[in-house]
C-alpha cells in the first residue's frame, strides 16, 4: 500500500508528533484490533479508538478491518492540539436536525443509516448504486489531521477517517464534459426535526458542490469516521465529504448523491444568500462577511471567559490549493 506524502502544510518539522508517540498509538491500534477480533458481535464490534475521551461506538466489520490496515498520519496541522471529541460531537451545524448547535446531537440519532445508498451518476463511464461499505472497499483509511472552519468563524481540528475524493472519482471514470461534482444530503422528514419543523430558510435537500479540479485535489477527502471510529450521527454518518481550505458549509454530511455535471451545480446556501455565501467559499481572511469580519476565528473549546481567538490564515493554512485559482479574482469568487 502506497504511503501518502502529506502536504507541506499539514505539518512542519518541529510539529510532527514524535515518533515514540505515533508507534504507540498503532500499537494501540492493533491490540483494538485484536480485541474487536475476540469480542465482536456477528458483523459489528466495539474498539478501535485510538483517542482516549472518545465512545468508539459500534464499528461495522468492514470498518474494522479497514482500520487495521489504517495509514496514521500522526500529525496534527501546526502545533494545534486536536479538538476534544466532546466539543467535535456537541457543537454542531447540520439544519437538518436544527438550528442550534446542540441540536444535531441531541436529534440525529433518528437517522437510520444502515442501509445507505449513494447514487454515482452523470457525466461517468460507471454510474452506479453504491453501498457505504462497497465504496470504501478498494480505498486504504487514511487518517487526515484537519483544520475545520466554520464561516461563523469559529474552527476546531478533526482527526478525520477517509479516503482521497479523487480515487473513487478515478474509479467511476469521469467524462470530458465533467467540470463539476454535485452532492445531495440525503432527505428524510420522519426522521428529521429540523426538516419537520419546516423552521429553516433551506430548500431541501441541502446541496453542495465543487469544480472537479477541487474535488481531485488530494486534500479533499470523503470521511466515514473521526478519533477512530466511525461518524457520529451529528457528523455527518454515513459518509461526508472534508474540504479543509473552504467554509465548513462545503464538507456536506450524509451524502446519498454525488452528480458529475458540465455545470455549476446549485449550492444550498448560495442560493439562500448570494451576496453573503459564494459557490468557491474559500477561507479567506481578507474576505469579510458582509456582516462580520472573516480575520479571527474562535478556536473552540474557547469559553466566554477564556476565549480563544486566532487569526484566521488564507485557504484555512492549506497553502498548496493556490494553484487552482490562479488568476482568479477572489474578491469577486468568494
Ligand atoms: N447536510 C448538511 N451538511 C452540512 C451542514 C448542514 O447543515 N447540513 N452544515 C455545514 C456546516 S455550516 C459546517 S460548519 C459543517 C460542520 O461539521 P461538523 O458538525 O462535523 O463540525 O458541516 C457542514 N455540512
Ligand atoms: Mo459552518
Amino acid at each position: 500500500m502506497l504511503i501518502h506524502t502529506p502536504p507541506s502544510s499539514a505539518c512542519r518539522e518541529h510539529e510532527v508528533t514524535s515518533e515514540t508517540v505515533y508507534l504507540s498509538r498503532r500499537r494501540l491500534l492493533a491490540a483494538a484490533g485484536g480485541l474487536a477480533a475476540s469480542v465482536s458481535l456477528p458483523g459489528h464490534s466495539q474498539a478501535g479508538s485510538t483517542y482516549s475521551d472518545v465512545e468508539p461506538g459500534q464499528l461495522p466489520a468492514w470498518f474494522s478491518e479497514k482500520l487495521s490496515a489504517a495509514r496514521w498520519q500522526a500529525m496534527t496541522p501546526g502545533n494545534e492540539s486536536v479538538t476534544p471529541f466532546k466539543d467535535a460531537t456537541h457543537y454542531n451545524n447540520f439544519y437538518e436536525f436544527g438550528t442550534n448547535k446542540g441540536d444535531p446531537a441531541r436529534y440525529a440519532e433518528e437517522m437510520r443509516i444502515e442501509p445507505w445508498a449513494v447514487r454515482i451518476e452523470g457525466e461517468v463511464a460507471r454510474p452506479g448504486i453504491y453501498s457505504v461499505e462497497d465504496l470504501a472497499k478498494p480505498h486504504g483509511l487514511e487518517e487526515r489531521i484537519y483544520r475545520l472552519r466554520c464561516v461563523e468563524a469559529w474552527s476546531m481540528v478533526i482527526p478525520w477517517l477517509g479516503f482521497p475524493l479523487a480515487d473513487l472519482l478515478r474509479r467511476v471514470e469521469p467524462t470530458s464534459k465533467a467540470k463539476y461534482v454535485s452532492f445531495e444530503t440525503r432527505l428524510a422528514p420522519d426522521e428529521m426535526a429540523g426538516v419537520r419543523s419546516g423552521f429553516s430558510l433551506i430548500d431541501w435537500p441541502y446541496v453542495e458542490g465543487l469544480r472537479l479540479d477541487e474535488a481531485m485535489h488530494p486534500l479533499t477527502i470523503l470521511a466515514v469516521g473521526m478519533y477512530g471510529r466511525v461518524l457520529p450521527h451529528q457528523n455527518g454518518a454515513p459518509l461526508r465529504l472534508v474540504v479543509p481550505w473552504k467554509y465548513g458549509f462545503k464538507s456536506i454530511k450524509s451524502i446519498v448523491r454525488i452528480s458529475l455535471v458540465s455545470e455549476q451545480p446549485r449550492t444550498t446556501w448560495e442560493s439562500i444568500a448570494p451576496e453573503e455565501y459564494g459557490f468557491y467559499s474559500n477561507v479567506n481572511p481578507e474576505v469579510d462577511h458582509p456582516r462580520w469580519s472573516q480575520a479571527h476565528e474562535r478556536r473552540l473549546p474557547s469559553g466566554l471567559f477564556s476565549p480563544n481567538i486566532v487569526p484566521t490564515r488564507m485557504f484555512n493554512g492549506y497553502d498548496e490549493v493556490a494553484g487552482l485559482y490562479t488568476g482568479l479574482d477572489l474578491r469577486k469568487y468568494y
